[in-house]
């Protein structure tokens, strides 16, 4: 059986032209595996760290100089010998190594980087494809994409409060039809912006970023996209929001800037139920901040029996913090990013625990992002159900959206989409 020979590194540069890390594994067979790492902008208090070197002579502090020597120092000798076909110990030792709860003496950049590069190299090993190995050749389910067409917060600034505005096409009946509806929505909304803003910059996940006048014309103006793209709201296509709402709270209140008012939670709750009774919301990523814990509870208890309620900044992928929201009936829904957490095994555990709930699970990328198309094979292999990587716009988004196409052509007759069914807790 083929063996780990080394693990080499090496810097890259991700979507934002910030330095990330590129790893790749070699096997004893010949057989490769490399893996780039994403990055993220709203990041969340609770996630692993991602190990940068704090040079300010170099990229500003964010080189990858020490975790690169971090997994030539301490990860290749380690691992020299073992198998790449046993994820789970792989992990195990990488999670040792480190020895820390937060990843913070390797970086779940380097540990993550590793773990995805193994199965790669394992996958490769074999001569099948990752989404085949990771799931043993049983995986059939394609994800139904939600794409953010309007780019706000800290992924655009000067635009809206909240961060994305998404689209989510519920009647394809296939992926490659659900993108279809995506690109044909995307376009018709770049001619409105273009004819009522004279704008059509973009954000860092490749959706518009004009300066509207609240929070609601984009919704209004998105909904407006939709029909010209000759789709129908609600029943064609649903609207998901990630207000990343950590990013707006201060000092115990949530500030809306475009609007100039500041809310209390239960306020802002009331908000989108509001928005929830006139527009198709059927999904809204956080709503509340990473440690709001009673203000998630009452946004449970308000809109959890008709709208996704997905946590991202408030679980971080992490099971200890999913296994105190399912107790405390804080959402119906996890996002599953695998640098939060830093290694596959981990991630697994995380879609595991949260579907053992009866909740569902949304794979995503991170707002820095590059050709690395790890998350698409997760997404099919692990059966998320759901997948978000941006707007069909920029091609470290596409590519993730392009790989699926792929994997559905590849499966031919096997291949089952989502749809619909992904979205068991949103009434549509
Ligand atoms: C999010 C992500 C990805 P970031 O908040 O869901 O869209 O953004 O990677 O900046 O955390
Ligand atoms: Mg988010």
């Amino acid at each position: 059986m083929s063996i780990i020979q080394s693990v080499h590194a090496r810097e890259v540069l991700d979507s934002r032209g910030n330095p990330t890390i590129d790893v790749e594994v070699r096997l004893s067979d010949g057989a490769r595996g490399s893996a780039m790492v994403p990055s993220g902008a709203s990041t969340g208090s609770h996630e692993a760290v991602e190990l940068q070197d704090g040079d300010p002579a170099r990229y500003h502090g964010r080189g990858m100089l020490r975790a690169i020597s971090r997994v030539h120092d301490v990860i290749c000798p380690a691992l020299r010998g073992v198998s790449p076909f046993d994820q789970s110990q792989v992990d195990g030792m990488l999670m040792e190594l480190d020895g820390t709860p937060d990843k913070s003496r390797l970086g779940a950049n380097s540990i993550l980087g590793t773990s995805m590069a193994t199965a790669r190299a394992a996958a490769a090993s074999l001569g099948v494809p990752l989404y085949r190995y990771l799931s043993q050749g049983s995986a059939n389910l394609l994800p139904i994409p939600m794409f953010n067409v309007l780019n706000g917060g800290r992924h655009a600034r000067g635009s809206t409060d909240f961060q994305e505005f998404m689209v989510v096409p519920m009647s394809a009946s296939t992926f490659a039809e659900a993108l279809r509806a995506g690109a044909e929505i995307h376009n018709r909304l770049l001619r409105l912006i273009e004819d009522r803003y004279m704008y059509t910059g973009v954000g860092d996940e490749g959706g518009f970023a004009p300066s509207l006048p609240s929070n609601a014309h984009a919704v209004e103006i998105l909904l407006q996209a939709i029909q010209t793209a000759g789709y129908e709201p609600g029943r064609d296509c649903g609207i998901a929001l990630d207000a990343a709402a950590t990013e707006l709270h201060r000092r115990g209140t949530y500030h809306l800037a475009r609007e100039g008012i500041w809310l209390t939670s239960e306020e802002l709750v009331e908000y989108y139920v509001d928005w929830v009774e006139q527009y198709p919301i059927i999904s809204i990523e956080d709503g509340l901040s990473e440690d709001d814990w009673d203000g998630w509870e009452l946004l449970y208890r308000r809109l959890g029996s008709k709208v996704q309620l997905v946590g991202d900044d408030l679980y971080t992928t992490n099971v200890d913090r999913i296994a105190r929201g399912v107790q405390t009936q804080a959402s119906n829904s996890v996002l599953i990013k695998p640098n939060q957490i830093g290694t596959l095994t981990e991630t697994l555990e995380a879609i595991r625990l949260t579907r053992q709930a009866g909740w569902s699970t949304v794979m995503s990328h991170r707002s820095g992002e590059t050709e690395d198309t790890t998350i698409a094979d997760l997404s099919v292999a692990w059966e998320t159900g759901q997948i978000k990587s941006g707007a069909p716009c920029r091609s470290e988004r596409l590519a993730k959206y392009n790989r699926i196409l792929k994997i559905e052509q590849e499966m031919g007759a096997d291949a089952r989409y989502a749809g619909r069914d992904a979205l068991r807790h949103a009434a549509v």
